[in-house]
């Protein structure tokens, strides 16, 4: 009878102690796959504002899985697409529980949560030069894009849907955007980059469009200015970008 009792007892202990194992196993495993989830980048290689996304992942040598988006058949018009970018463009981020659009805070926030990975494109630990990165971001969002963007869309954007390029606008565009190159030559004689002499997610963020205007006619506004040519030969040309780049095929 003692001899049953105690039988059993070990085959309840065992029992118990194979299920505790069991449950750790799959706890430590679901820890383990949500610490490696891959983010996700929702757009398509030859967009501008994509490719700033992910020239910046890269930059941090963070994993990401690139989710097309057809804009051919107008998926960023439809409602699945629509309850992750309300206004219906590309790209969007999804890491785990958070979404994230607008690719210039998407750059932000990666270089913020990776800030132990790859390049520091926003200078932790120097304020001045944060502040710096932070002027420079802006300007390229406020003046630099402005400028470059009609020019970049006539040329490659228009067509591309069918439309004809406005060469007058372009001229008109061109000329405009040479003001704002001219304050970049000037500030491009004090520094190596944007922010200083350091490269940073200020210089980055300026790639995708110069990447198209420097396949057209339109690259001399680049190359007549030789501090602006010299940055951009430096900037264009880290693999970081240049992997990026093989799949921006609007140019041709
Ligand atoms: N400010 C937005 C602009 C996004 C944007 O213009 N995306 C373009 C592709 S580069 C797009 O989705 N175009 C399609 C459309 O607007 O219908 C950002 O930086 O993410």
């Amino acid at each position: 009878m003692m001899k049953t009792t105690s039988y059993t007892l070990h085959f309840y202990i065992r029992s118990i102690s194979s299920n505790i194992l069991n449950f750790l196993f799959v706890v430590s495993s679901s820890i383990q796959f949500s610490l490696t989830m891959t983010l996700k980048v929702y757009g398509i290689g030859f967009s501008t504002c994509t490719a700033r996304v992910l020239t910046c992942l890269n930059e941090k040598e963070v994993e990401y899985e690139l989710v097309p988006v057809n804009l051919g058949v107008g998926e960023h018009k439809k409602p699945a697409f629509l309850a992750k970018q309300p206004f219906g463009q590309i790209p969007v981020l999804e890491d785990e529980d958070l979404t994230l659009f607008e690719s210039r805070a998407i750059t932000a926030y990666v270089s913020h949560k990776y800030k132990d990975n790859g390049v520091d494109l926003v200078r932790f630990g120097n304020i001045k030069e944060a502040g710096l990165v932070s002027v420079w971001i802006e300007v390229e969002s406020q003046q630099y894009n402005p400028a470059i963007t009609p020019i970049v869309s006539q040329l490659y954007i228009i067509p591309m849907r069918g439309g004809s390029t406005d060469h007058a606008a372009v001229e008109a565009a061109a000329e405009k955007f040479g003001k704002v190159l001219d304050v970049y030559e000037a500030r491009l004689t004090t520094s190596k980059y944007l922010a200083g002499d350091f490269y940073s997610l200020a210089d980055l963020t300026h790639l995708p469009y110069t990447y198209y205007l420097m396949k057209s006619e339109w690259a001399s506004l680049i190359n007549s200015r030789p501090h602006v040519k010299a940055w951009w030969e430096d900037i264009s040309s880290r693999p970081a970008f240049t992997k990026v780049a093989e799949n921006m095929t609007l140019a041709g």
